[in-house]
């Protein structure tokens, strides 16, 4: 799992210098990025490889979903933007993975940590695409969510994550965007256009608050990750904030949010709403949810697949490295 010396003298190395450990906890008190060849406390390190890896391994099982609906795809537009929205998810668990490996933490042992169910992924993307208005859902809701979750992450303490987050968030936002289009055509066409817009949000909306992961006082990690200046605000605070926004957007292109607690709170500026169902949060944690089994197949096939690729890829580096040698 470690890659360089220093980092294996940091893993073994079981008291850490107290000055050590001043220095870097008033690194991160001053907002100073924490780059890869710092000292680092180990469980920071353990958190982060945590952390980052499973949203690299969120942004893979991720493209499963949408990628459901490229060949079915309404027109040949709908197909070419959403191809290349998966793509780009593609392209950020690239990022992230090269991004933990800055931790000494090696890409074969996390991609064996997904497929042998040891590590998480982000329990949405165990829902099914049932229609096309599921897509639609996915950009305005799914990908609303993670921009909510990652723009404070552009200023998380360890450098490289923070760096990757900045492209990532660009691109979330045009997903986020896209995905309101669809929304927004659909809500506006036919009444049974309509239904099938009000039904994915039906089924999408509180998945996708359930994104933000448990409530505050039921997160271990966060107080901890809060010190650390990992995560920037709490699970809670971020969903209220997507709350917040998001109301306002279903009702503009006329759709209702099913809550039926959901209230305008002009005390607090804020919207009430009802409570999230955890049973069926941590049901999908532990890996049952409703596709979660299909999701994993498809993971570990498509990583089979792809041996020959990753077999030809390594091959050719290899003479290459040869010829530079002669
Ligand atoms: N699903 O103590 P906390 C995307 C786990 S990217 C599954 O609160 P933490 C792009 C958590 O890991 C979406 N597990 O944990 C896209 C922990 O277990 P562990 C992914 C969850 O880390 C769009 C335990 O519960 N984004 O969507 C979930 O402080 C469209 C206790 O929880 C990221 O990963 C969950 N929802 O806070 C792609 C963002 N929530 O690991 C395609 C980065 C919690 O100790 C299409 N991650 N758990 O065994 C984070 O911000 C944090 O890790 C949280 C969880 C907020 C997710």
């Amino acid at each position: 799992m470690y890659t360089t010396e220093l980092q294996k003298q940091a893993a073994v190395t079981s008291v850490e210098p107290a000055e050590l450990l001043a220095a870097f906890e008033a690194r991160v008190a001053a907002d100073e990025f924490i780059e890869p060849k710092d000292w680092m406390p180990e469980a920071y390190r353990r958190t982060l490889i945590r952390q980052m890896s499973q949203h690299a391994h969120s942004e893979v099982v991720g493209m499963l979903p949408e990628g459901n609906w490229i060949t079915r795809a309404p027109s040949l537009r709908r197909k070419a933007v959403l191809l290349a929205k998966v793509q780009d998810e593609g392209g950020h668990a690239l990022y992230l993975y090269s991004a933990t490996e800055t931790l000494g933490a090696a890409r074969d042992d996390l991609i064996d940590a997904l497929h042998s169910g040891k590590a998480k992924y982000s329990t949405i993307f165990n829902y099914p695409t049932l229609t096309w208005a599921d897509i639609g859902a996915i950009g305005w809701l799914v990908d609303g969510a993670a921009i909510m979750n990652q723009v404070p992450l552009q200023r998380t303490s360890y450098g490289p994550y923070a760096r990757a987050m900045v492209r990532i968030c660009k691109e979330e936002s045009f997903h986020q965007r896209q995905g309101y289009e669809i929304m927004m055509a659909l809500a506006g066409g036919t009444a049974e256009q309509k239904r099938m817009a009000q039904d994915a949000l039906n089924r999408w909306w509180w998945p996708s608050l359930m994104m933000f992961g448990p409530p505050d006082d039921n997160s271990p990690n966060s107080a901890q990750s809060m010190r650390w200046r990992i995560k920037r605000d709490t699970n809670d605070q971020l969903r209220q904030k997507f709350v917040d926004i998001t109301v306002p957007q279903a009702e503009a292109i006329g759709l209702s949010v099913p809550d039926p607690d959901l209230k305008w709170n002009e005390a607090r500026g804020q919207y009430d709403f009802g409570a999230v169902d955890w049973e069926e949060f941590y049901a999908a944690v532990r890996g049952e949810g409703p596709v979660a089994r299909e999701r994993m197949q498809a993971r570990r096939k498509a990583w089979d697949d792809g041996a020959w690729v990753r077999d030809a890829a390594t091959a050719h580096a290899e003479k290459q490295r040869a010829r530079q040698a002669a």
